[in-house]
């Protein structure tokens, strides 16, 4: 037994290693320019200003406007695809999924994507009295549009060597509430815009090398493990991008452990022919979503910058060192 405890415990430290690889730590020189997580941060509290981005409501409207307008500012063509669908029970929505083009001539483009909606219900507050009442999604909706406008706002300035399409998916966080019994195709009611998008894209004969969803990227306490659906399609861009964001310093958020598989818009893209990985958050201390999922308390309050910052600047690297 004396001389099997020493082997034990290396085998016990290979299989550790082997199920989290250790992060990628060789030196790195960045080169794309400084994300301003300021900036998104102003980006995140303009869309919440609005008030919550529930579907068929006057700020859902005026939210969509503000959005295009900010891409059209930092010089990107937009497009507005306007679509009708329906919500879980019935209710006929209009949704209108927001497409910004960067360099619409050049024939290699990429995707960087997030829905730009709010979930109307905190069904998953800790106050049973507000889950009929909408969120204002600071992280889920509003930072993965920041951090967009930003990147956009760098490309003006600096243009990288290929094109890139932000894409605002519509209605993704009105999925069926827990109060309801139908219950059934309970994935589908997520979504609905990237449905809609995988079935229509965009431009005639639309395609793209890849493309980068971000969900819930400017929270506290999260970290980002490498989404399943994500490894199924992608796991060649998954390493990739942990691997820049590691070298980049940010190896506390963007973790090597094979996360969960989440129902969400990457796996639309992924079906409509293009590869498409998911970076989202979860929670670190627990095995769920960050703690202000779906609660009152996803609000501009409890925006955290240097999630911004890692997110933002390890997608800004994945654009600029994209070789054409
Ligand atoms: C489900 O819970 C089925 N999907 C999570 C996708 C999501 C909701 N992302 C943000 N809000
Ligand atoms: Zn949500």
């Amino acid at each position: 037994m004396k001389q099997l405890l020493p082997l034990l415990l290396s085998l016990i430290a290979l299989t550790a290693c082997r199920n989290t690889p250790q992060p990628d730590t060789r030196p790195y020189t960045q080169v794309s320019p400084d994300f301003s997580a300021d900036s998104a941060y102003t980006y995140i509290a303009a869309q919440c200003a609005f008030g919550p981005r529930v579907m068929n409501s006057a700020a859902h409207d005026s939210c969509a406007n503000y959005i295009a307008a900010k891409f059209q500012q930092y010089g990107a063509t937009v497009i507005n695809q306007d679509a009708d669908g329906a919500l879980y029970d019935g209710t006929k929505i209009r949704m209108r999924n927001i497409i910004a083009s960067t360099n619409p001539q050049n024939p290699v483009r990429i995707i960087i994507c997030s829905h730009w909606d709010s979930r109307p219900w905190a069904d998953h507050d800790n106050d049973k009295a507000v889950h009929h009442t909408p969120i204002d999604g600071a992280n889920d909706g509003a930072s993965g549009v920041a951090v967009m406008i930003e990147a956009a706002r760098h490309i003006q300035q600096q243009a990288p060597a290929v094109g890139v399409d932000f894409i605002c998916f519509d209605a993704e966080d009105c999925g069926t509430p827990y109060w309801d019994e139908t219950g059934e195709n309970d994935a589908y009611t997520w979504c609905l815009g990237s449905q809609y998008w995988a079935g229509h894209h965009h431009t005639e004969g639309y395609t793209a090398r890849y493309g980068i969803l971000l969900d819930m990227v400017g929270g506290s306490n999260c970290i980002f493990e490498k989404e399943a659906y994500s490894m199924h399609y992608a796991p060649s861009l998954v390493d990739k991008v942990w691997s820049r964001a590691q070298r980049l310093g940010y190896s506390d958020l963007f973790r090597n452990n094979q996360g969960g598989a989440v129902t969400d818009d990457h796996v639309q893209v992924n079906q409509s022919g293009i590869p498409c990985i998911d970076i989202i958050a979860r929670d670190k201390d627990s095995d769920s979503f960050c703690k202000t999922w779906h609660t009152r308390a996803d609000n501009l309050a409890n925006i955290n910058k240097s999630t911004l910052k890692a997110v933002g600047q390890t997608v800004l690297e994945i654009i600029y060192t994209e070789q054409p």
